[in-house]
């Protein structure tokens, strides 16, 4: 019996990615190099710094760690001039109806984000008042797949890793899932997320009856 829903943040309620891309981009044309959108693929769900790393490493530049820090540091200024303007309109499809029915029947709801501009987001597209707990880049120390940031939502809200599912896009996010002893739903195609119990397209294929039908034993 499912007690409590763990939620990612970019890429199963919202699409940053487009922002993370369109600021990480610029960067690289700054540093002389072109970063595709493929490229953009392995930096989903990877905490800031590590981005940083295997950007560098696409571009074949080193640097110091004081130089990192403040390109990291220019990346995220931009970003966060991206993310300034969201609002509603950008929250993904059937993410507010299923976050509603959870409420309703009383399933906690937490976030499990990387993302350390996690609270802007939630404020700017008026998600916040929909979780029980929010865990993001600023409470944790370890980066998924390690399963830390799920194990401190499902502690946050009381209750128990079997009865936690947690609802992910990235690889790593699916991995800290498992890891946690938690059931997993993979958001996006099953070729990447194969490690998944279940992988639908988006949170519109959900709902609370779908989930207790799916992990029903
Ligand atoms: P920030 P998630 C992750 O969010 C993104 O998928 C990843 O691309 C980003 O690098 C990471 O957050 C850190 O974000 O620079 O805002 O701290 O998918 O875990 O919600
Ligand atoms: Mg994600």
């Amino acid at each position: 019996v499912i007690k409590a829903c763990l939620f990612d943040l970019d890429g199963v309620l919202v699409d940053t990615a487009k922002y993370h891309f369109i600021a990480w981009r610029e960067l690289a044309e700054e540093l002389g190099f072109v970063f595709t959108e493929q490229d953009n693929e392995r930096l989903k769900g990877v905490s800031r710094a590590a981005s940083l790393n295997i950007l560098l490493e696409i571009g074949g530049l080193e640097f110091d760690e004081a130089e990192k820090a403040r390109l990291a540091e220019q990346k995220n200024n931009r970003y966060v001039e991206y993310i300034a303007k969201m609002d509603s309109s950008e929250i993904l499809p059937g993410a507010l109806s299923f976050l509603k029915e959870c409420r309703e029947v009383g399933i906690k709801v937490a976030l499990g984000s990387a993302s350390k501009n996690a609270m802007t987001i939630l404020n700017n597209t008026g998600l916040t008042p929909y979780f029980d707990a929010i865990i993001d880049g600023t409470h944790t120390s370890a980066a998924k797949p390690d399963p830390e940031v799920f194990l401190l939502g499902a502690q946050a809200v009381s209750v128990p890793a079997e009865h936690c599912v947690v609802f992910e896009d990235a690889e790593a996010g699916i991995l800290a899932a498992n890891r946690a002893g938690m059931s997993s739903v993979g958001i996006g195609s099953p070729e990447t997320l194969a490690e998944a119990n279940f992988v639908v397209p988006s949170l519109a294929q959900i709902s609370v009856a779908k989930l207790q039908e799916l992990f029903a034993a």
